[in-house]
C-alpha cells in the first residue's frame, strides 16, 4: 500500500474527479468514506481541512485539499511514468489547466447549484438562482460544442486533468440541463468521456449510491441498470 488516504464520498462530483484521475494515473489510494452528516466525523474531518470540502488527500503527515492540485501532486509524486494527466510542456500544460478551471466554475458550479436547491426545503428553494445556474450551463455548452468540434479529448490529443474535471461535471449536469439537440460534439465527447475506463470504473464503484442523488429523476437509466439498459 502506498500510504495514501483519499478523503472522499461516491456521489461527490469532485470526488469522482480525482478517483477518475488516480484510476488513470495507476496510483495505489485507500479510499475513505466520508460522512460530513455525522458530527463525529464531520468534526474530524475539518480539524484535517476546515474549508470543509472534500475530497481530501493525506500522505503521511501532509494533507493536500483543492482537487487539481491533489492531482498534480500524484502525477509528480506518486504517478509511474508516461500517465501524465497534466503535459510537462508549458504550452500544452495551461490549455488542460484553462480546462480544468473551465469545467470546474462554469460547470460543476452551475450543476452543484441546481443540486443545492433540491437540498433546501420547498418553501426556500430559490427559482432565481436556478435560472442563472441553467443559462450558465447552457453557455458552457455552447462554447463545449464550439471547442469539441474535431477533438476526441478537451485539452490536447490525450485524455488528461481537464477531462477528469469534464466527466463528474458533466455527467450530474446534463441530469438538471441535457444538452441540446444541436450539441453532438458535446454529446458524443459526453458518450467517449463515460465509456473512458477510469470513468467507467468510478461511474461502477458510485452505482448503488445513485438511488441518493437529488437529480436521480434526470440521471439515465442505464447508469441504474447497466445490463438492464
Ligand atoms: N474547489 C474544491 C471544491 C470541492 C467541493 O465543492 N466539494 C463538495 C463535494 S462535490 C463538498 O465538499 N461539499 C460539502 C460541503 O460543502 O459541505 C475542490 O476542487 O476540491
Amino acid at each position: 500500500m502506498s500510504g495514501l488516504v483519499l478523503h472522499y464520498h461516491p456521489l461527490s462530483s469532485y470526488c469522482w474527479k480525482v478517483t477518475i484521475a488516480i484510476d488513470a494515473l495507476g496510483i495505489d489510494v485507500r479510499k475513505q468514506l466520508l460522512d460530513l452528516a455525522d458530527p463525529a466525523q464531520r468534526d474530524a474531518y475539518y480539524a484535517l481541512w476546515p474549508i470543509g470540502k472534500m475530497p481530501l488527500l493525506v500522505d503521511g503527515d501532509r494533507t493536500i485539499p483543492e482537487t487539481s492540485i491533489i492531482i498534480e501532486y500524484l502525477q509528480r509524486h506518486r504517478a509511474r511514468p508516461g500517465r501524465p494527466l497534466i503535459p510537462d510542456d508549458s504550452g500544452p500544460a495551461l490549455d488542460v489547466r484553462l480546462w480544468d478551471r473551465f469545467f470546474d466554475h462554469y460547470v460543476m458550479t452551475p450543476m452543484q447549484a441546481h443540486t443545492a436547491d433540491l437540498l433546501k426545503p420547498e418553501d426556500q428553494r430559490d427559482p432565481d438562482s436556478v435560472a442563472r445556474a441553467r443559462d450558465l450551463l447552457t453557455r458552457s455548452y455552447g462554447i463545449l460544442e464550439r471547442h469539441l468540434e474535431g477533438r476526441e479529448w478537451v485539452a490536447g490529443d490525450a485524455f488528461s486533468m481537464a477531462d477528469c474535471a469534464a466527466a463528474p461535471a458533466l455527467f450530474y449536469a446534463v441530469t438538471y440541463v441535457p444538452p441540446a439537440p444541436e450539441h453532438a460534439n458535446l454529446s458524443a465527447y459526453i458518450e467517449r468521456l463515460m465509456a473512458h475506463p477510469a470513468v467507467a470504473a468510478t461511474i461502477d464503484h458510485s452505482r448503488d449510491w445513485f438511488k441518493f442523488y437529488p437529480g436521480r429523476a434526470g440521471l439515465s437509466r442505464r447508469y441504474f441498470d447497466p445490463a438492464g439498459a
